[in-house]
């Protein structure tokens, strides 16, 4: 089966790309062109035709790349048309017509790359993120991790864990004597560093998937401080309703943002302060949870207040920013015993100051999260495989592997099994390749 897709965005461009894999791909390309004499590696400039007719669709450009030194690994055409919904559609129709070719799935031809070895699995996961990355930062991540530094960090911790394995597997299969000696000695301490190294990664604070995800910010503070106004100023739309009541806001309501190239998800929330009604406690008691459950909690108050609100107080820890509003109403924000906190006057209405507290933001996220910029773990599959491959190894690590050493190698193996599916590896053949390279067997 040959599949096709138009791989550029819909609607008017300049230009659209049309991308057709599979082993009748040059077949199909030479009907459509009215070509014998397609070049690979070239810009072939053509005319295209609906071959059921003979009239023509548009003129363009095709680049041809035989399998399987192409995207998909297969044989691969690429129609470089005009970008207008008309021609788009025309084409999709006329390859709908060939025989044995239908319209691909989302995600297939990068499917197609990692069946045929093109990539790995979290290359091909990556693919997807850099497609959907819409700040700077999800950018660079996913850029990092098409280029491998995480697959080259599992392969090689999984690595490890084979050639233990394979130690292991010839001392169970083959005489003792056969043997150099300490090998058991020697499994134990590299089976201890592999834990270490995939503790390590585990303790990165979900950086990975907060950068995916965004980072959670809640707003919280007291009522009529401007906490929706300042999230409608951040979105740029009327994301909340802002008034002169006290109390307007009750539920939690939650805005993706682009802070500068930190991708945030920023939570607007109900004012704190003492309430009857079960309503706005309610809220209240939602607000309380959303500053606890956040990476970065902005205490909004109003700067013409002469002291902090007492239940406010209390929810002030040294993570959070103390923002100040209606600096246009007083510039002397009621003195505090906050000292540490990071304290910014500003003006929502006034839109004074806003630019150094999204500086503040940043700064702020990036002190507390970007320890190291080895972000390997960007999912949450990444992390339960990571978790699923410790629990073995810890279990192999408890036994003793003299007396138990049948099921601690069925310990190393689940191990192995968990590391290699974060990349999309699974072989055992590869455990039996690896004895034969370090023991002459053959002796
Ligand atoms: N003078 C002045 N007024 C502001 C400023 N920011 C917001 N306001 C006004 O303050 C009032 C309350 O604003 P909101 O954004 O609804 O305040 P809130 O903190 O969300 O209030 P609740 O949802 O009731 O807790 C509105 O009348 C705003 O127009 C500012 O910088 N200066
Ligand atoms: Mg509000």
């Amino acid at each position: 089966m040959n599949i096709f897709a138009l791989s550029t965005g819909r609607g008017p461009s300049g230009i659209a790309i049309l991308r057709l894999s599979g082993k009748d791909s040059l077949q199909i390309s030479k009907l459509i062109t009215k070509k014998n004499d397609i070049k690979s590696k070239e810009v072939n400039l053509c005319k295209f035709y609906d071959p059921s007719n003979g009239k023509i669709i548009d003129e363009g450009l095709l680049l041809w790349s035989p399998g399987p030194n192409s995207y998909t690994g297969e044989d691969l055409a690429e129609f470089h048309t005009h970008g207008s919904n008309a021609v788009v559609s025309c084409f999709l129709r006329v390859l709908g017509n060939q025989e044995n070719c239908r319209l691909a799935e989302p995600g297939e031809f990068t499917k197609l790359a990692f069946q045929n070895n093109k990539m790995d699995l979290i290359e091909a996961e990556s693919i997807g993120d850099l497609i959907h990355a819409e700040t700077e930062l999800q950018r660079q991540q996913a850029i990092k991790l098409i280029q491998g530094n995480a697959s080259n960090h599992y392969n090689s911790l999984r690595e490890k864990l084979v050639k233990s394995l394979s130690y292991i597997e010839a001392k169970i299969d083959f005489a003792e004597d056969d043997l150099p000696e300490n090998v058991l000695k020697e499994v134990q301490v590299s089976i201890k560093q592999v834990h270490k190294d995939i503790k390590q990664i585990l303790e990165d604070q979900k950086i990975g998937e907060k950068i995916r995800d965004g980072f959670r910010i809640s707003i919280i503070g007291d009522v009529n401080a401007g906490k929706s106004s300042l999230l409608n100023l951040l979105s740029k739309r009327e994301a909340a309703i802002v008034s002169e009541q006290e109390g307007t806001t009750r539920d939690v309501i939650e805005t993706y943002l682009n802070i500068d190239g930190y991708p945030v998800i920023m939570a607007d929330t109900a004012g704190i302060r003492k309430v009857k009604n079960k309503v706005e406690k309610e809220g209240i008691k939602r607000a309380i949870k959303k500053a606890k459950d956040a990476d970065l909690t902005l205490i909004m108050i109003d700067a013409s207040k002469k002291t902090i609100n007492k239940d406010l107080k209390k929810l002030i820890n040294k993570d959070c920013i103390l923002v100040f509003n209606k600096s246009d109403l007083s510039k002397k924000p009621p003195k505090n015993e906050f000292k540490e906190n990071d304290q910014i006057l500003i003006s929502v209405k006034n839109n004074k100051n806003i630019d150094n507290l999204i500086k503040t933001i940043k700064e702020k996220l990036s002190k507390k999260f970007m320890k190291s910029n080895n972000i390997l773990v960007t999912r949450e599959r990444h992390r339960a495989k990571l978790n699923a491959a410790l629990k073995e190894i810890e279990k192999f690590l408890k036994k003793d592997q003299k007396k138990e050493i049948e099921t601690a190698a069925e310990d190393l193996r689940l191990a192995t099994r968990h590391l290699g599916s974060i990349v999309g590896k699974v072989d055992v053949e590869e455990i039996l390749g690896s004895i034969f390279q370090d023991f002459c067997i053959g002796k």
